[in-house]
């Protein structure tokens, strides 16, 4: 057995950001808050025992899920994972409908019957989350490939986590979509634990990205707290799939903030890589960025938090105004049209 082998954030030199449009800017800052402080009342309700459900947080990682749903079209789709609550959010997903999913509400995205393992909603491009490790990456090429088929000139986005990367169907998902050049692209949240066991335990190879040459296609592994970055290696992988040049896996390395899930204290991480990686938080390193260029001023950043904190409080408001689904209701979309 493999032992593990602590590993440290390698924060790069960040590229500045006068090239990019203030309005993207803006917008990663927004939904990455946006992100952040839905997860932190999703917890904070939970602990109030307001809220049911388990829950499997991603705080830490919204540079990920920001980057790479703002690189996409709107009429591109992604592929949730167990992880999802950001995954949506990025893609579009509203607060109101997605904390009203997780009440089991009927104005849920789900109608309140996904609950926050499976939460998404097609009409944003988001399709509903399979907790089953593994699961959506097939399900990704094989909207790639209808995409190809119709020549819709939509690319899909596989979210999927480093634990992930060992399973069957991840490999086979890969290996299609190669071959027949689909326009998919298989985007690995590295967080460096699936549930408790370390990635350094698990694989022989250092970076999951490495995989991608033995399936023929390109592969890089980028630093996944920075938005910019993602979002840069989004972009460039989605136009090569536009322009039929097939699919690409990109790694992004970041870390959860948090245990596995809610019950789960996180103990079996080593301190020295806890505290390194809390160090590397995102979203006060990107916050930071934004103030060191002079179209962005402290009051406009601060007005973008209290617009979010608005829009979250709102959420909970509707979804506890909200009624749960009818019993009969059960029996509704159990079938696909
Ligand atoms: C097929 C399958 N096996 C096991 C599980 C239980 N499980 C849920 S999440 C998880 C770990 C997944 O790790 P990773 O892919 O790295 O994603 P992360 O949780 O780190 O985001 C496991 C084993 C599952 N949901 N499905």
């Amino acid at each position: 057995m493999r032992a593990l082998t602590i590993r440290l954030p390698q924060v790069p030199d960040f590229a500045p950001l006068d090239a990019y449009d203030h309005d993207l800017l803006r917008e990663i800052y927004r939904r990455m808050v946006l992100i952040r402080q839905f997860e932190l009342k999703v917890n904070e309700l939970f602990l109030q025992g307001v809220m049911p459900g388990t829950i499997h947080l991603s705080l830490g990682q919204e540079a990920s899920a920001v980057g790479a749903c703002l690189a996409l079209e709107a009429g591109d789709v992604i592929t949730l994972t167990h992880r999802g609550h950001g995954q949506a959010l990025a893609k579009g997903v509203s607060a109101d409908s997605l904390m009203a999913e997780l009440f089991g509400k009927v104005t849920g995205c789900c109608r309140g019957k996904g609950g926050s393992l499976h939460v998404g909603d097609m009409s944003v491009g988001a399709l509903p989350a399979i907790a089953i490790v593994g699961a959506s990456s097939p399900i990704a090429a094989g909207m790639a490939f209808a995409f190809k088929r119709g020549e819709t000139g939509q690319v899909a986005l596989n979210f999927f986590g480093e634990g992930t990367a060992n399973k069957g169907d991840w490999h086979e998902a890969l290996n299609l979509a190669a071959i027949w050049k689909l326009p998919v692209i298989f985007l690995c949240e590295n967080n460096l634990y699936g549930v408790s066991t370390h990635v350094t335990e698990v694989m022989a190879i250092d970076y999951v990205a490495e995989r991608a040459s033995a399936y023929g296609m390109p592969g890089s592994t980028i630093y996944g707290n920075d938005p910019i970055a993602v979002h840069e290696a989004v972009k460039s992988a989605a136009d090569q799939a536009r322009a039929g040049g097939g699919p690409a896996l990109i790694e992004c390395l970041t870390y959860r903030r948090g245990g596995h899930k809610r019950d789960d204290p996180g103990a079996y991480r080593p301190q020295e890589e806890v505290q390194a990686w809390l160090r590397t938080d995102p979203i006060p390193a990107y916050r930071e960025r934004l103030l060191a260029d002079s179209r962005f001023s402290l009051s406009a950043i601060e007005a973008i938090d209290a617009a979010v904190a608005s829009t979250i409080d709102a959420s909970v408001e509707f979804a506890l105004a909200s009624a749960a689904p009818t019993t009969e209701s059960a029996w509704e979309h159990v079938y696909a049209d």
